[in-house]
């Protein structure tokens, strides 16, 4: 049964979920969603994910709608090119480096991103420069980390890979599209921010299926 996958183009917590499911070379039907439009509070959504958010990972009559829980799920129904690793001490670093990025990346991310994309905001003020700060000292535990091994998971790409790379992503994009205000940040290109991350980037992005993972809207705007 192939699985079914919702999702909103650009948005990080699909994108985690779609980057498991690529990293173990599963197919997926997708189902894309309008934000603007709402589909994600439409009755129908409600009916399958009640609070309306993204991601939904469906498998027969099983429903999950927490990016963790549906790459914690893939690793035991689909158990080859696992993401928690192979044995108990790969697990619960893997775990560990999960939760760290979970709990500390999305919002030092959004912090600097969503004035920038949602609000318009294209000057460098007090608020925003402290919030690239934050961004910035959490981007060096990813450094520290890619400096050990090529992969946030270790030796092969795993959940943390999976849970990081959205953000990270939507942060080079916003040095792609939004250049001045992100230089004036103090964020000017991955590679002058962390060679260490840029050449991470680089290894996913070549990763097999993982180009598909990508939001559409990417390919039709800049
Ligand atoms: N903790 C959840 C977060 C899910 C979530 O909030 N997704 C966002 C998109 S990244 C969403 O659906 N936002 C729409 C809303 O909250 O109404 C996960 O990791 O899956």
């Amino acid at each position: 049964m192939t699985l079914e996958f919702w999702t909103v183009s650009g948005a990080p917590s699909p994108w985690r979920a779609a980057l498991g499911m690529a990293f173990k070379g599963l197919e997926y039907d997708v189902h894309l969603l309008s934000a603007g439009q709402k589909e994600h509070k439409s009755d129908a959504y409600l009916a399958i994910n009640p609070r309306g958010t993204v991601p939904t990972v469906k498998d027969g009559d099983m429903t999950l709608g927490q990016s963790i829980a549906v790459l914690a799920w893939l690793d035991r129904k689909f158990p080859a090119s696992p993401l928690f690793g192979e044995t108990p001490q790969d697990a619960g670093t893997i775990w560990q480096r999960t939760m760290d990025v979970f709990d500390y990346l999305p919002d030092a991310t959004s912090g600097v991103l969503s004035p920038i994309f949602f609000d318009g905001a294209d000057k460098a003020t007090d608020d925003l420069k402290a919030a690239a700060k934050t961004l910035q000292a959490e981007l060096k535990h990813l450094t520290d980390t890619l400096a050990q091994h090529p992969f946030l998971s270790g030796t092969r790409p795993g959940a943390v890979d999976a849970v990081a790379f959205p953000h990270v992503r939507l942060i080079q994009r916003a040095m792609e599209t939004k250049p001045q205000i992100m230089q004036d940040l103090g964020l000017p290109d991955l590679t002058a921010l962390s060679p260490e991350i840029a050449a991470w980037v680089q290894r996913v992005e070549a990763l097999p299926n993982v180009a598909q993972t990508f939001p559409p809207h990417w390919a039709n705007a800049a």
